[in-house]
């Protein structure tokens, strides 16, 4: 409608002002993974995202995704503007672990190898060894276990059970949670699943432990859209944030895609698969972070941090490459 053709146009404009590229999530809303596509940004995962970002010529970088995706592209691109459409996108994740108590933990084990996921704050990662994405979480513990390390893994419990039951390395985990994935329930999918039984079940290892032992396939986002290319079956039921459907549909344009239930039979979910963080990057949110940049927009992290956190993530990106 009129409102957001103004929002998306003014949104073009300010990004050639500003000599801005937008970096958008898969988790982000279809019309936000759009416009970055049509605008020549991109949108990926984590781990795709901070690579692309730290690439890219231009001069400032619009995140749209939660702050420790925009902390993560100002931590590799220290001479870039990072702006957000708001700093009050959080994520579950990130906000179970405060730093404080991370390295408390930490210092009380000292003999392990602390490997946290991308989904913390800068301050967590400048006390770990490695940054890990779930694209590359089995590779690297499978690495760290084959040189008889032993590993602290933070901060989501059940992405840390899964790699443990893959690998067999000896894990002590934190006990955070995502509150998107940990909502998928197994009596629902077991329901679902009966309802369509040719469909192929598809699951984030966010989720707890019971939903990815129904899973057909598990896997990062980017991981999760090439299986639905790649499976035989004409469904699938998704089983991670529903954002994720923009570019699954576009890998497989004729499969059909459902959400996997979030909720009991009757009963209300939380977040319906959709994380409310990342909705808040809205045109208009996008527009006035462009437009205005400053406190409310603009991430920034202290050099000292900066640096520190730089050595894990340059870790992660080396060992992905
Ligand atoms: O759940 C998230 O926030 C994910 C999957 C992040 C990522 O690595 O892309
Ligand atoms: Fe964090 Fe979960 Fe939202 Fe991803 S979906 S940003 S892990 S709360």
């Amino acid at each position: 409608d009129d409102e957001k053709t103004f929002y998306k146009e003014k949104i073009k404009r300010l990004l050639k002002q500003r000599d801005a590229v937008m970096v958008a999530h898969y988790y982000t809303d279809p019309e936000i993974q759009a416009l970055a596509e049509e605008t020549g940004g991109c949108v990926a995962d984590s781990l795709e995202m901070a690579r692309f970002g730290s690439q890219h010529s231009a001069s400032t970088l619009l995140v749209a995704g939660v702050r420790f995706m925009g902390e993560t592209a100002k931590i590799l691109s220290p001479e870039k503007t990072v702006l957000m459409p708001t700093l009050h996108a959080e994520c579950s994740l990130d906000l179970g672990c405060p730093e404080k108590e991370f390295s408390d933990f930490c210092d009380n084990h000292p003999d392990r190898t602390v490997v946290v996921y991308a989904n913390t704050s800068a301050a967590v990662k400048a006390r770990a060894d490695w940054v890990v994405t779930s694209s590359i979480a089995v590779e690297l513990i499978e690495h760290l276990d084959s040189l008889g390390e032993k590993i602290i893994w933070a901060p989501d419990r059940h992405l840390g059970n899964y790699v443990r039951k893959q690998t067999g390395a000896d894990i002590l985990c934190w006990q955070g949670a995502c509150i998107v994935h940990d909502e998928f329930k197994t009596q629902a999918l077991t329901r679902m699943k009966a309802l369509y039984p040719e469909a192929a079940v598809l699951v984030h290892p966010e989720s707890p432990q019971a939903i990815v032992d129904m899973a057909d396939a598990v896997g990062s986002t980017s991981q999760l859209i090439q299986a639905a290319k790649s499976l035989p079956n004409s469904k699938l039921i998704v089983a991670t944030d529903r954002g994720i459907f923009y570019k699954m549909q576009q890998a497989c344009p004729d499969k059909e895609l459902f959400a996997a239930p979030t909720a009991g039979e009757g009963a209300s979910c939380r977040t319906c698969a959709h994380c409310p963080w990342m909705a808040m990057n809205g045109l208009k949110a996008i527009a006035e972070g462009l437009e205005q940049g400053g406190s409310q927009h603009e991430i920034q992290v202290e050099e000292a941090l900066r640096v520190k956190s730089l050595i894990p993530l340059n870790r992660m990106l080396d060992f992905a490459a």
